[in-house]
């Protein structure tokens, strides 16, 4: 009774094998970003051959608005999804099985809620990553479709940009290359960890935005946790650096601030379950 479990983000795509919170079997495809949904679809179902006749289901947790089975880029910067893809209708044409999609930290957050660091209580997830991804769960529901896309919110601070684009791992590499020193995300943290001031620059005003974001978001749901995960937001130090920024508020204000357990397997074990609940 298991179910395949498809993790869709701007850089890389997860397809597994999952029951019942493990994650059985598991394969990472780079997501070829100008080849679209059908390409990508089908690298996925290339992965899953060899599980045809184990899984009953498809999950699937995809980085932009899912809303009635479509899906759509609300960042195309983060992944270029063309307008209402039929992402349920085809998957499930393309596996022979019944399918579900959400957003991808929607997925996220479920998975952490119930198999994670969010021990059953009212959370927030962020995804700290080639975007900023958001779930939101309350009153042990998943809000689902537009709530949580924390990573489009605009500020005064930011201009034009959604915050994501002056916070993701896209922005820390463009800021790289603007202060002289082209690197991607890892290289960044890895020169910061060796003491390169231009490095801890970037993460520190990567992370005292997103440490604004959980405060504010605290006032907006009062999450008994706000859990962190993304490729940034569990690079090291990073989630200490937000920590840091937070110290000294009042604690009644103060969000407690954790890191992801289930790791990038977040998403696949909540859009697994997900579906599995789905009737
Ligand atoms: C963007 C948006 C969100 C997504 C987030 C993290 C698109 C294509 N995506 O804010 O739906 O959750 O990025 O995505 O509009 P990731 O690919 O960085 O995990």
């Amino acid at each position: 009774d298991a179910t395949l479990a498809i993790d869709i983000g701007g850089t890389k795509t997860l397809a597994a094998l999952v029951r019942g919170g493990q994650v059985l079997d598991k394969a990472t495809i780079a997501t070829s970003r100008q080849a679209g949904p059908d390409a990508w679809l089908a690298a996925v179902a290339e992965h899953a051959k060899s599980w045809v006749g184990r899984y009953e289901r498809v999950g699937i947790a995809a980085t932009g608005l899912i809303s009635d089975g479509c899906w759509s880029a609300l960042n195309p910067a983060t992944l270029a999804v063309p307008d209402g893809y039929p992402l349920v209708a085809q998957a499930s044409k393309l596996f022979g099985k019944p399918a579900l999609a959400v957003n991808d930290a929607q997925a996220a957050a479920w998975g952490e809620h119930w198999f994670g660091a969010g021990a059953n209580e009212d959370i927030v997830f962020l995804t700290i990553s080639t975007g900023i991804g958001g779930g939101i769960v309350i009153n042990g529901r998943p809000l689902l479709g537009l709530a949580g896309h924390f990573g489009l919110l605009r500020g005064p601070m930011h201009g034009q940009s959604p915050l994501e684009d002056v916070v993701s791992g896209r922005w820390m590499a463009a800021e790289a290359a603007r202060a002289g020193h082209p690197a991607e995300a890892p290289e960044i943290f890895r020169k910061a960890r060796e003491g390169a001031g231009w490095a801890e620059a970037i993460i520190m005003q990567s992370a005292s935005r997103v440490a604004l974001l959980c405060r504010d978001i605290q006032m907006m749901f009062a999450p008994k946790r706000i859990i962190i995960g993304g490729g940034i937001g569990l690079a090291s130090g990073y989630l200490d650096a937000v920590g840091a920024q937070l110290e000294g508020l009042p604690p009644h204000v103060a969000p407690r601030l954790v890191a992801a357990s289930l790791g990038s397997n977040a998403g696949i074990i909540g859009a697994a379950d997900l579906a599995a609940r789905h009737r």
